[in-house]
């Protein structure tokens, strides 16, 4: 299933908007997307200026994602954690292919500026690839490395481009240059989800050694599928609908943003690594993908670490039931859900889910009749369970996620809620209950306005 086919089939599922309007990709676009954001997937099908069309939102809805996976929703982050575990025991090594759709025509003269690339946020420094699988072997073991990096186009064959410390792309990268070399890439843009789960596979799960490829081998049930790039060596996604040949230049730094980030904040514009292209291929008619930084991020960070959290606290303290991490959270965020045996483990769970995600900053705790997935409930628990003398902790001086602006480089406090009541439970904590019906069973009209 390419990136064209799990639109039709979300199409299908009544899961797609389609934008007939002809849409300015300078801020008018992500206007339009952010009226639907948690919602239905958009496709553009005119943006001024450009021929393909483009889609949005295939990440900030779990419904969307369980139609395209196939499973429950609440079975996603397990789905994800058992193709992530692959890696440890049994990984699928990518096949290389012939003919790839993806290279069924090659842009003879590499502009980038032929490609509709939306600048999203009113601050933003230029149009931003934000979702593009970038693929790179390691200088010196040959092992191929796959993330998502943000990339701002600044010419019509360059790119300014953001590698955070740790990653290792940008491992790979500081290799590279340390030998006057750059570092080659492939940028790959629309992709079935399976290639983002890869993407977005943290290090803890995907070493420095190993190929996160194999992750979308599993989601997919076959070896992923890749292509000799024409320029480069680091190969792209057969499948994909448009790749960019390109090479990290060396000893080259160039004012990159600013960019409105997943925090809801604006990342600073800098001097940063600067992306030179060389070739740029793509299918017949392509339907370029873009992401809106929000929602889109929460949820496909939260869902790579829920089942990892989820089994991290497990270990230290019984009675977890779930572990959610919201919407609303900017992946700072989890709310875990306990019926803990004993007093004071509901701390414990919350301290265990700090140590197992860093970039946490708030841990609520509620009970396992507090629906977690629902906002008003969970307020509910914090305004009726949890007594602020008792049960909130602040741990200062702690090592957060730098993007949050609240801490100062990553440098600051966390917060955690307990919203469990004490035990024994006490009749004043029960919550009201009615009868459960199927509405199904009854004959039931719904009167019209009349006009
Ligand atoms: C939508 C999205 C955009 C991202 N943008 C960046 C980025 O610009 N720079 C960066 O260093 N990491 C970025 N990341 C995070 C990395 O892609 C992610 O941590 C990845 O697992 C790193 O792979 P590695 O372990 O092979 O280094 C982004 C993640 C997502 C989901
Ligand atoms: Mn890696």
């Amino acid at each position: 299933m390419d990136f064209q086919q799990s639109l039709r089939k979300l199409a299908e599922a009544g899961r797609l908007a389609v934008v007939k309007s002809e849409v300015d990709p300078v801020h008018e676009l992500a206007g339009i997307a952010r009226e639907f954001e948690g919602g239905k997937v958009v496709l553009f099908e005119k943006v001024k200026g450009f021929t393909f069309p483009l889609a949005i939102g295939l990440w900030w809805n779990r419904d969307n994602l369980a139609e395209l996976f196939g499973v429950e929703k609440s079975d996603l982050s397990f789905l994800f954690a058992r193709a992530m575990a692959s890696l440890a025991k049994n990984p699928v090594a990518p096949v290389v292919v012939e003919n790839a759709p993806a290279q069924q025509v090659v842009m003879e003269d590499v502009d980038l500026f032929r490609i509709p690339v939306p600048t999203l946020a009113l601050k933003d420094g230029g149009p931003y690839f934000d979702n593009c699988i970038v693929i790179a072997r390691d200088p010196d073991t040959g092992v191929r490395n796959t993330s998502i990096h943000r990339l701002m186009i600044t010419g019509k064959d360059k790119l300014g481009l953001l590698m955070d410390y740790g990653r290792h792309l940008r491992d790979y990268y500081e290799r590279a240059e340390a030998r006057n070399e750059a570092l080659e890439i492939t940028i790959n843009n629309g992709v079935n989800a399976a290639y983002y789960v890869a993407a977005i596979t943290p290090s803890a799960a995907a070493p420095i050694d190993v190929d996160e490829l194999g992750v979308a081998s599993f989601l997919l049930g076959e070896p992923a599928r890749l292509c000799r790039s024409k320029t480069v060596k680091p190969e792209g996604i057969a499948d994909a609908q448009l790749i960019i040949e390109a090479e990290i230049l060396p000893h080259l730094r160039e004012p990159e943003g600013p960019f409105g980030e997943v925090s809801g904040y604006y990342a600073v514009e800098d001097n940063r690594w600067v992306v030179k292209v060389k070739a740029i291929t793509h299918c017949q008619n392509p339907v370029i993908s873009s992401l809106l930084p929000g929602k889109e991020v929460w949820n496909s960070v939260g869902l790579g670490v829920e089942a990892s959290l989820f089994q991290n606290i497990s270990r230290q303290v019984k009675g977890l039931k779930k572990v959610y991490m919201t919407h609303g959270g900017s992946h700072y965020h989890v709310i875990i859900q306990i019926d803990p045996p004993a007093n004071g483990l509901s701390k414990n769970a919350i301290l265990a889910a700090f140590a197992a995600f860093p970039p946490l900053q708030m841990v609520t705790a509620v009970n396992s009749d507090v629906d977690i997935e629902n906002p008003e409930e969970v307020e509910r628990a914090m305004v009726t369970r949890c007594d602020p003398t008792r049960d909130i902790i602040i741990i200062p001086g702690a090592l957060g996620h730098e993007l949050n602006p609240v801490t100062n480089d990553g440098f600051g406090a966390k917060m955690g809620f307990d919203c469990t009541y004490p035990l024994p439970k006490e009749r004043k904590y029960e919550k009201v209950a009615f009868q459960k019906v199927n509405l199904g069973d009854y004959e039931i009209d719904y009167p019209e306005k009349s006009s």
